[in-house]
């Protein structure tokens, strides 16, 4: 019976392997590359050398084929050093599973061997100035001009903005509403692209993020991804993984706040006793393991609902993300409680997985994003 509820051999090795690049090449830099803003562009590669840069890209396109599963457990590996840079990795991930899952022959054989070593690193670009929530209202249009697409708009907050090479790109070329908009491929050298300053944030401090312009940018027919009009639809399918492995972020985060406040409480005496051993301090990690283990729980259930194309991963996606950030984010609260004022100093890691998980129930689809999925499902007719 427990075999059904516990990793296979080989899960539990990548998540070894996972577990063992994270303390060798992330968590001792960790630190500074926060506080420096520093992007470990050779760290990601390093990861990719792994092939963390294409979990879920098919071997017949150069990925690793795993399922979603194996792709929470590298996220939440990586994320016990830093979240940021893990999460960053992730939208890599996302962006290229969609183009091998739904592009064409000749879009996948330009991008895709780049991509799987992350010599050239995407972006997933759907939100813009005047549509965040509602993604569906679009603007950035793209019109048919011979054998080229022109593409004319703006994207903000986006994840490697101005970094990196590659940007799948929702854009609109029909009607008004989700079944308006497709979904293009464009790079950082064509004509017309360009970037806005970087945005100065709370976190997520090891990635860049910026406004992406388009300004009649000519991109060729053939790097369209999937057929006119199926872009939303696309773009939401990248996203029930997605959801999953920034819910898995903050699971790795979150457990690492919890390793150092029980290491903590242990160490720091107050009157004249550990405080650990105040009864507070043993309720409140108590609980912070109990939903962190609840958390990790539906993350995996959802997981294999998506690699299984199951009729309710959406929804399980959604509650998975909603449960696993807003759960994270607390025990991050928990931890840097338990720490006192040295948790708000940077000479512990606290603040900085505090600030890096808080964006993780606004991205990739609002935590009151998640419930209307959710709802909506529930209460469908
Ligand atoms: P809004 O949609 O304006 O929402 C504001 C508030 O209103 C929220 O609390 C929201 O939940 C609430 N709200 C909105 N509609 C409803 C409703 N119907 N019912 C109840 N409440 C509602 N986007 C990309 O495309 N690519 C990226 O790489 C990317 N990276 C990001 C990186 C960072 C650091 C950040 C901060 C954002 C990033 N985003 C990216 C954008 C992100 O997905 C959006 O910020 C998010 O979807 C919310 O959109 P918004 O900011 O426009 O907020
Ligand atoms: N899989 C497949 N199809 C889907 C889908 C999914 N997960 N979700 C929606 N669709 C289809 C849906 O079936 C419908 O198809 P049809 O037209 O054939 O009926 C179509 O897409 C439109 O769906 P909805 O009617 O649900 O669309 P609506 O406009 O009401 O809103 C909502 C959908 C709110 C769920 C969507 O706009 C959303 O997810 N908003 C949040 C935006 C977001 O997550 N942004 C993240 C940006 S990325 C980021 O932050 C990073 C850090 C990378």
């Amino acid at each position: 019976m427990t075999a059904l509820f516990d990793l296979t051999d080989e899960q539990r090795e990548i998540q070894d392997l996972a577990r063992r690049f994270t303390a060798d090449a992330i968590t001792p830099h960790a630190a500074a590359w926060d506080e420096k803003h520093i992007f470990p562009r050779d760290t990601i590669r390093a990861a990719a050398e792994l092939g963390f840069g294409s979990i879920y890209v098919s071997e017949a396109s150069g990925g690793i084929g795993l399922g979603r599963l194996e792709s929470a457990l590298i996220m939440e590996a990586m994320a016990y050093g830093c979240p940021s840079t893990s999460a960053f990795i992730s939208i890599h991930n996302m962006a290229s599973w969609m183009i091998d899952r739904f592009g064409g022959e000749a879009v996948k054989a330009r991008y895709l061997p780049s991509m799987v070593t992350m010599e050239r690193i995407a972006s997933y670009c759907l939100t813009e100035p005047g549509s965040g929530s509602d993604a569906a209202a679009l603007k950035t249009r793209a019109v048919r001009d011979g054998d080229d697409y022109v593409v004319t708009g703006t994207k903000a907050f986006i994840s490697g903005g101005g970094e990196n090479d590659i940007y799948v790109v929702m854009v609109r070329t029909g009607e008004d509403g989700p079944r308006g908009i497709s979904c293009l491929v464009i790079e950082k050298d064509m004509p017309g692209v360009s970037f806005g300053a970087q945005e100065r944030k709370l976190g997520w401090h090891s990635q860049p993020t910026a406004q992406v312009n388009f300004d009649a940018v000519r991109v060729p027919v053939d790097n369209l991804v999937g057929s006119l009009g199926e872009g939303f639809r696309i773009a939401m399918m990248g996203l029930d993984g997605g959801r999953l492995n920034i819910g898995a972020c903050s699971l790795g985060g979150a457990q690492r706040c919890l390793d150092e406040a029980i290491n903590y409480t242990r160490e720091r005496k107050q009157f004249g006793q550990a405080i650990a051993d105040f009864q507070n301090t043993q309720f409140m990690l108590a609980d912070m393991e109990t939903e962190l283990q609840a958390a990790r729980c539906l993350l995996y259930t959802a997981a294999a609902k998506v690699t299984a194309d199951a009729p309710d991963k959406t929804r399980f996606a959604a509650m998975a993300k909603r449960f696993a950030t807003d759960t994270g984010s607390r025990v991050a609260n928990d931890a840097l409680q338990l720490h006192g004022g040295y948790g708000y100093l940077m000479d512990y890691p606290i603040e900085r997985f505090w600030r890096d998980l808080r964006v993780h129930s606004i991205l990739e689809g609002t935590n009151q994003v998640m419930r209307m999925i959710i709802g909506r499902e529930l209460t469908r007719q």
